[in-house]
C-alpha cells in the first residue's frame, strides 16, 4: 500500500506503489548521455508535460491514497460486510486511478526525460501490485476478491476439541504443545480455511495478468521483479546468487534440528534421515523455529534468563513493549512518535470484534498519521515483532518529506530490514541496560552457542520459507503452474527449497498456500527474504561505524547518535534514488551481500557442523 505498502491488507496492496524503476529508466548510461542528445534535439516540451503530468498523478495518488487507506483501515480493524464493502470500493477506485495513469505514462519516452522523471515514469508502470485491465468491471470484480480473500483468513477459525479457535490460539498450541498427534489435528484444521479460496484466487490471478499485460508485462511476476532498479532477469539472478551464498546455513541447521527432533519424538514420527515432519517445527508455517528451542537446544550452558518470562515478570504489558521499542529509535536520535500513534493504533486485539490481526504498520496521511496494527502478547516474539513494525513507521515518518512516489523504501526488502536490523540489538547487554536483567545473569562467552542458536532458529530457517512462498506465486502468475497443481506444487516446493514434508498426504481439495497471510493478503514476500539478507548487512555496517570489535551477535547500536545521524538518512531519502546508492551511503557496498550473516553465525556453524559430523545430511 504505499501508505498501506507494508502493512499488509490485501486490498490495500492492490494499488501499492512500489519503489522500483523497470530497466529502461535506470539505464544510468542512457540517462547520462541524455544531454548531449538534447543538444541535437529539443525535448523540452516533453518534458515539461512530463513534468506536469507527474505532478497530477502525484496529486490525484495522494489524495485518493489517503481515500483508501482509511477504508482499508477500517475493514482490517472491524471485520463486517459494510466495511468490506467500503474497502472493496476503495480498493476497485484505487486500482482504476493507478492503471489509467500507468497506461497514460505510455505517452512519454522516458529515454529522454531527466533521471528523476524517468524513475517516476517506471514507479507508475510498475508499482501496482495487482492490477487490473481497464476493461469495465475488471477493477471492481478484482477488488471483491482481494477483499473476500482477506476476510476470509482474517476470520478464519477452525473447531478443536469443541471449541472454534482463531489463528492466535491455534499457533499457541503449535508453539507449545509436543503431542505429535495433537500437532497434526491443529495443523491440519487451520488448513481447512484457505479450501474455499482456492477458484477466487485462480480468478484473480486471470485477472491480474490481463492487467500486468495491459501495462506491457508478459506476466505479473515479471512485473514484481521489475521493482529493483535492475531487470527482472538480473533480479532473479540476484536472488540465486545470495541464496548459493546462505544455502549451507540451512542444511546444518535442519540437520541439527531433525536429529533433534528424532530424539524427541522417535523413529515413527520424525525419522533420522529425510525431511522434517512441517507440523513438529514450532510455527504454523515452520517459517521461524524458535518455539523449539526447548527441544533444539544444544547441550552448552545457555543463558539463564528466558525472555518472555523476564517480560512477563517485569509487568510488562502490550503498550510498555512498543514504548520499549519506541525508545531504542529515539535513542538513535530520532523523533518520538506522534501522539495520534498511541491514540489510534490498534496494540491488542479488541473484543467482540472480527480483525486481522496479522501484524502491520501504517501510514494513513503520508504525514504524521502513522499506526500499527497488532493482537501483541507479552512474549519474546511480539517483542521482536514491535520493533519491526515500528521500524516501518520510523522509516515512513522519516521519508515524509519525499515527493509522493518517493514515499517508500529503496525497495521493499530495505523497509521490512528496518525493525529487523534494530532487533538485532536487542543483546543481552541492552537487556541489562533497559534492566530485563541483572548484570550477574548476562551470560558470558560460553553461552554464545546457545544465543546463536535462538537466533537462527528464526533467521536462519526463514531463508528458504520465504523463497518457497514467492517461488510458488512466481510459478502460479507466469502460468507454469495450473490452478490443478496449485497444491502439488507448493509441496514439491516445500520439500525442494526447506526439505519439509506435511504430517500426511494432503487431501486432494486442499489449497495450503492459502493458509499463509501473505497469499490471499498479496503481499509479495521475495522482500522478507532480501531484508533477512539486508538486516545483517546493516548491523555490520553500523557496528563498523560505532567501533565495534567484539563478535557481531553481541553488538548493540543503542543509543548511538552518530549511527542514528546515517540511519535517519537512509530512511529520509526513501525512495528517491535507486536502491545500491541508499545501501552504498550506508554500508559502503552496492551489492546486497550474504557474508555478514554468514559472519554472525560463523560460531554456531563450526559447533553445527562438529555435531552433524556423523549425521547424514540432506533429503
Ligand atoms: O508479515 C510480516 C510482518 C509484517 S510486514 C509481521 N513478516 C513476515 C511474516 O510474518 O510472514 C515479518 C517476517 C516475515
Ligand atoms: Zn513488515
Amino acid at each position: 500500500m504505499k501508505r498501506l505498502t507494508l502493512t499488509t491488507s490485501a486490498i490495500a496492496l492492490s494499488f501499492m506503489i512500489a519503489a522500483c524503476a523497470a530497466p529502461e529508466a535506470v539505464d544510468e548510461t542512457t540517462l547520462d548521455t541524455a544531454p548531449e542528445v538534447v543538444a541535437e534535439v529539443d525535448h523540452s516540451v516533453e518534458i515539461a508535460e512530463a513534468r506536469a503530468f507527474l505532478e497530477r498523478a502525484e496529486a490525484e495518488l495522494a489524495a485518493q491514497s489517503r481515500i483508501a487507506a482509511q477504508a482499508y483501515w477500517n475493514q482490517a480493524t472491524n471485520i463486517t460486510p459494510e466495511t468490506n464493502a467500503l474497502a472493496a470500493e476503495a480498493g476497485a477506485a484505487s486500482t482504476i486511478l493507478a492503471v489509467s495513469l500507468a497506461n497514460e505514462s505510455k505517452q512519454f519516452d522516458v529515454s529522454v526525460l531527466p533521471a528523476d522523471l524517468a524513475r517516476k515514469m517506471t514507479m507508475l508502470r510498475t508499482g501496482i501490485t495487482i492490477p487490473a485491465p481497464s476493461t469495465p468491471g475488471a477493477a471492481e470484480e478484482l477488488s471483491q476478491i482481494t477483499t473476500n480473500l482477506d476476510a476470509t483468513y482474517g476470520t478464519g477459525k477452525f473447531t478443536y476439541k469443541g471449541e472454534a479457535l482463531n489463528l492466535d490460539q491455534l499457533s499457541t498450541i503449535i508453539e507449545t504443545s509436543r503431542d505429535p498427534e495433537e500437532l497434526k489435528a491443529v495443523w491440519e484444521g487451520w488448513r481447512t480455511i484457505s479450501v474455499p479460496m482456492k477458484d477466487d484466487y485462480a480468478r484473480m490471478v486471470e485477472i491480474a495478468n490481463a492487467g500486468a499485460n495491459e501495462l506491457g508485462f508478459e506476466s505479473l511476476d515479471q512485473m514484481w521483479l521489475s521493482g529493483y532498479d535492475m531487470a527482472p532477469e538480473e533480479m532473479e539472478a540476484e536472488v540465486q546468487r545470495l541464496w548459493t551464498q546462505v544455502e549451507p546455513l540451512y542444511e546444518e541447521l535442519h540437520c541439527f534440528t531433525r536429529a533433534k527432533l528424532n530424539e524427541e519424538y522417535g523413529d515413527d514420527v520424525q525419522p533420522r534421515t529425510g525431511p522434517i515432519r512441517a507440523d513438529l517445527l514450532g510455527n504454523m508455517w515452520a517459517q521461524q523455529w524458535s518455539s523449539i528451542y526447548d527441544v533444539v537446544k544444544p547441550d552448552v550452558p545457555g543463558p539463564s534468563y528466558d525472555l518472555t518470562e523476564r517480560l512477563n515478570e517485569k509487568g510488562y504489558d502490550a503498550i510498555k513493549m512498543v514504548e520499549t521499542g519506541e525508545t531504542f529509535f529515539t535513542s538513535l536520535g530520532l523523533d518520538p512518535l506522534p501522539e495520534t500513534f498511541w491514540e489510534r493504533s490498534m496494540i491488542v486485539r479488541p473484543e467482540g470484534r472480527e480483525v486481522v490481526c496479522h501484524a502491520s504498520a501504517w501510514d494513513l496521511d503520508d504525514e504524521e498519521d502513522v499506526r500499527i496494527k497488532m493482537c501483541t502478547e507479552v512474549n519474546s516474539e511480539d517483542f521482536y515483532t514491535v520493533h519491526h513494525e515500528l521500524g516501518h513507521n520510523f522509516y515512513q515518518r522519516a521519508y515524509k518529506d519525499q515527493d509522493y512516489l518517493y514515499k517508500t523504501g529503496a525497495h521493499d526488502g530495505f523497509h521490512e530490514a528496518i525493525g529487523d536490523f534494530v532487533g538485532l540489538s536487542i543483546t543481552p547487554e541492552y537487556l541489562e541496560q533497559i534492566n530485563l536483567i541483572t548484570a550477574e545473569e548476562k551470560p558470558g562467552a560460553d553461552a554464545d552457542t546457545a544465543l546463536l542458536m535462538q537466533t537462527a532458529l528464526d533467521k536462519i530457517a526463514f531463508l528458504p520459507f520465504a523463497l518457497t512462498v514467492d517461488g510458488w506465486r512466481w510459478d502460479v502468475l507466469s502460468g507454469e503452474t495450473a490452478p490443478e497443481a496449485y497444491n502439488t506444487s507448493w509441496w514439491d516446493l516445500r520439500l525442494k527449497n526447506q526439505g519439509l514434508v506435511p504430517p500426511a498426504p494432503r487431501p486432494a481439495d486442499a489449497f495450503d498456500p492459502g493458509a499463509k497471510y501473505h497469499i490471499p493478503g498479496n503481499t509479495p514476500y521475495l522482500r522478507y527474504f532480501l531484508s533477512y539478507i539486508l538486516q545483517f548487512q546493516f548491523h555490520k555496517a553500523a557496528c563498523e561505524q560505532a567501533g565495534w570489535e567484539g563478535p557481531l551477535h553481541r553488538c548493540s547500536i543503542y543509543d548511538n547518535k552518530e549511527v542514528g545521524k546515517r540511519f535517519n538518512a537512509m530512511l529520509e531519502a526513501g525512495a528517491s534514488q535507486p536502491w545500491p546508492d541508499t545501501l552504498e551511503e550506508f554500508t559502503g557496498t552496492r551489492e546486497m551481500d550474504g557474508s555478514a550473516i554468514i559472519e554472525y553465525f560463523d560460531p554456531l556453524m563450526l559447533y553445527m557442523k562438529d555435531q552433524n559430523a556423523t549425521e547424514s545430511c540432506g533429503w
